[in-house]
């Protein structure tokens, strides 16, 4: 069996994974998951058009949103998984069908008849031609280039859209205009007739609905658990047996800290989770310890010591070396062959982690990895708190610039680019960080200035739009028009599809001149790059020296 999936960073050759993902998705996999993405698009199809009819479907929001979610790189591994999905997505796409098919003979006074795409029309009940209808179906279906270049570009910017509004949905909110983006936008990659320029008009539209979506998600994290204060976290270890969780689920951190409190057990984050230490309402729980480790690809060797069980709520998991997989447990949409899934929660009730905090009994306390504090805490309200420490350090030329190094971490060793860019920033330079990316340089002494540090970490990567927030408000108080009339440069990490999203929404708010590293995406054709560098100037990162002088330079 053969597959293509380019949609990350770490793609095969910076081209593409045609046998086995570089992530350790399976051709399996690959395959089912595309087909999945063309039974949403059927779905929309239907979706776009029962619209028109006033026809509102519950269950297609919340389907699409979860689906597309478990599409993002390392995330689920597990065939079985997505056939189910794709069993599912058959119900959904004939309930909305049947809906359709009588609103519009109620309405014409005649059976519905317009041809459909194969999209609303191909079934099997065999999985097996799943699995080769898949192959047939993917991205290399499309001929075009840059009709297959915007298309995924702004498929990835759903996937990633669709992650925090689950995120948002998990913590009891919706949003359904968001949800009518979603199946408007995937049928729109259906029609044939679509030009470029209206592809080009929609992924602009999937910023601005980036943008939304993380204020929606902003909102519930900070409804829920407070406003993020400055923070000094623990980055050393106890000596009790400790759970770990990673991944971007604060819903599923909260009911660990509960069914944890006062058996011994401590509980850690690790990667996307280490924000939370930095919320008002984490802050209670005596057993919650810190952050342990770095970014999610080095997992293996951190899993390996931690000792104890570690829960994944989200991605990124590597698939586990047999030496601990039998410590790592899934929930939500993450999931492996072979590692143990905790259900979702039922109506009213918490997950229930009980067998987790189990297996934690039986384990030995963490090995130390290193210890001291990193500081953490610096979203929107809190920046905005010393604002005017930050506006006298610009006034009296003490900060010069800000740079953006948002986004995500990754293997490549290119990537050490950002912790040298980092260390040789000059001393009146202050970097604001989000998501996995900060790793390359959280731990960095970098010292501060006049009390503010020089690394402000805003928090998980969809905190990317408190980074924005901050910049709207230094604009409102420095007079500026425009963010781009602040000394602030963008230096973006990109890996998977929640990153594409922050920086469709990063454009959608006017950043302009944003660097994007370590390398291009794949998915991008040379025309849309066109297309981007000059309405935006978007570039590619180049060596630390030049890139030092550039951004020092405002260019
Ligand atoms: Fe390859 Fe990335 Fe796709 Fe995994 S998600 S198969 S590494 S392109
Ligand atoms: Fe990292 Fe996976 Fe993107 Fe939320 S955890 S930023 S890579």
């Amino acid at each position: 069996m053969s597959m293509f999936c380019f949609q990350c960073q770490e793609t095969a050759k910076g081209k593409g994974c045609a046998v086995r993902g570089v992530c350790g998705k399976t051709d399996e996999v690959a395959n089912l998951q595309d087909l999945l993405i063309y039974i949403l698009k059927g779905i929309s199809v239907y979706a776009g058009e029962a619209k028109e009819f006033g026809i509102q479907n519950e269950r297609i929001g919340s389907f699409i949103t979860k689906s597309l979610f478990s599409t993002i790189t390392n995330v689920s591994f597990v065939p079985e998984d997505f056939e189910a999905r794709i069993r599912e997505a058959f119900e959904v796409r004939e309930d909305i069908k049947k809906q359709l098919f009588e609103a519009y003979k109620a309405e014409k006074g005649r059976d519905y008849n317009k041809e459909l795409p194969d999209e609303c029309t191909w079934y099997s009940d065999d999985t097996s031609d799943f699995r080769v209808k898949g192959a047939s179906t993917g991205i290399l279906s499309i001929e075009d280039e840059d009709i297959r270049s915007l298309k995924e570009l702004l498929t990835y910017g759903l996937k990633g859209i669709a992650a925090y509004v689950e995120h948002v949905y998990v913590l009891g909110e919706k949003n359904d205009e968001i949800f009518a983006f979603l199946t408007e936008a995937l049928a729109a990659t259906v029609d044939p007739d679509k030009t470029v320029d209206e592809l080009i008009a929609l992924v602009m539209r999937c910023g601005e609905v980036a943008v939304q979506a993380m204020a929606l998600l902003d909102k519930a994290n900070t409804g829920h658990y407070g406003h993020p204060e400055i923070t000094e976290v623990n980055i050393g270890v106890r000596k009790n047996p400790g759970i770990l969780i990673s991944g971007h689920d604060l819903r599923d951190l909260e009911e660990l800290l509960e069914q944890t409190r006062g058996t011994g057990i401590d509980v850690y984050t690790h990667g996307e989770m280490l924000p939370a230490n930095s919320y008002p309402f984490f802050k209670k729980y005596d057993h919650f310890v810190g952050n342990y480790g770095n970014a999610w690809w080095q997992q293996k060797e951190e899993f390996e010591k931690f000792n104890g069980p570690i829960l994944m709520t989200t991605n990124c998991l590597v698939p586990p070396e047999e030496s601990y997989k039998a410590r790592v447990y899934t929930t939500g949409l993450v999931a492996f062959p072979g590692c143990i899934h905790i259900e979702d929660r039922k109506p009213g009730e918490q997950k229930d982690f009980s067998v987790i905090i189990e297996h934690a009994r039986r384990c030995k306390a963490p090995e130390e990895l290193e210890n001291g504090t990193i500081s953490g805490g610096f979203a929107h309200e809190a920046v905005m708190g010393v604002a005017d420490k930050i506006v006298e350090a610009v006034k009296k030329g003490k900060i010069s610039r800000f740079v953006v190094m948002a986004g995500c971490d990754g293997r490549h060793k290119e990537r050490e680019y950002y912790t040298k860019l980092a260390r040789e920033l000059p001393e009146d330079a202050v970097i604001l960080t989000a998501g996995c990316a900060k790793y390359r340089y959280n731990k960095l002494d970098l010292g501060d200035i006049d009390g503010i540090p020089r690394v402000l970490d805003a928090g998980q990567c969809n905190d990317s739009y408190s980074l924005v927030v901050i910049a709207r408000k230094l604009a409102e108080v420095f007079g500026a028009d425009d963010i781009n009339e602040l000394p602030i440069s963008y230096d973006i990490a990109w890996y998977e599809q929640k990153a594409v999203a922050v920086l469709l929404a990063l454009l959608y708010l006017g950043a302009k001149g944003i660097r994007l590293g370590p390398t291009l995406p794949a998915f991008i054709s040379p025309n849309v790059l066109k297309v981007l560098v000059e309405k935006f100037d978007i570039k590619p990162i180049g060596t630390v020296e030049e890139d030092l002088k550039a951004i020092m330079a405002g260019e």
